[in-house]
């Protein structure tokens, strides 16, 4: 059995994941593991604070972990908030005001495409490895949906008429962009663990 820390404290994030494991990969969360503490991201980019998390924790277990880093990037704001999405609108977390700020910072704009961006850092021994996973769609008028977390009630993945706050876990897990990512960290433990 491979044991993973998933350097997370966002407890949606986890249960997405456990509903993609494989046989064989078990997921322990970092509440689990005894490490409370809200590690600082304070990267200039997805791929570093994905780095600065999973290496936070790999520092403290000496245990293979991973981390991940997601940010919204929307066409018509130039990229934002991206790297910024979780302190969008203030410095707490708040999922229902960024919401308010995006459609806010969107009124009026017909261009409305934005892609789900993440990076998920593994830490493997000495193998430090990132994986990527985008889901490209368009922001919605107004939330839609009460499934999920975050900026899920306001995001079209392409392709589909419902916003991913509308599907299920499994639904989103078909096409979201943590899965995508998850699933290449998956590939790479077949091909090297
Ligand atoms: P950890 O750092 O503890 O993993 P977090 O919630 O801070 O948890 P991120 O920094 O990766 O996670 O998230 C950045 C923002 O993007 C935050 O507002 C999330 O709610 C949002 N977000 C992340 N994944 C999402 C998803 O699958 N659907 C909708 N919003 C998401």
């Amino acid at each position: 059995m491979t044991e993973l820390i998933f350097a997370t404290h966002n407890l949606h994030k986890l249960q997405e994941l456990q509903a993609l494991l494989p046989a064989g990969i078990n997921l322990i969360s970092l509440d689990e593991y005894g490490i409370m503490q809200e590690i600082p991201e304070t990267g200039a980019t997805l791929e570093e604070n994905a780095l600065i998390k999973c290496q936070f924790v790999y520092n403290k277990t000496g245990q293979p972990c991973f981390a991940d880093d997601t940010g919204l990037e929307v066409e018509a704001l130039d990229g934002r908030p991206g790297v910024h999405s979780a302190r969008y609108a203030s410095l707490r977390k708040n999922d229902n005001e960024n919401i308010e700020k995006l459609l806010y910072e969107l009124e009026g704009k017909t261009h409305r495409k934005a892609r789900f961006r993440t990076i998920i850092q593994l830490a493997w021994d000495d193998d430090y490895m990132q994986f990527e996973g985008i889901v490209n769609g368009t922001i919605t008028l107004e939330p839609l949906g009460f499934s999920g977390f975050g900026y899920d009630p306001v995001f079209i993945p392409e392709g589909h008429e419902r916003s991913f706050a509308e599907m299920d876990l499994e639904e989103k897990n078909t096409m979201s962009h943590r899965a995508r990512a998850f699933e290449k960290l998956v590939e790479w433990l077949r091909e090297n663990v």
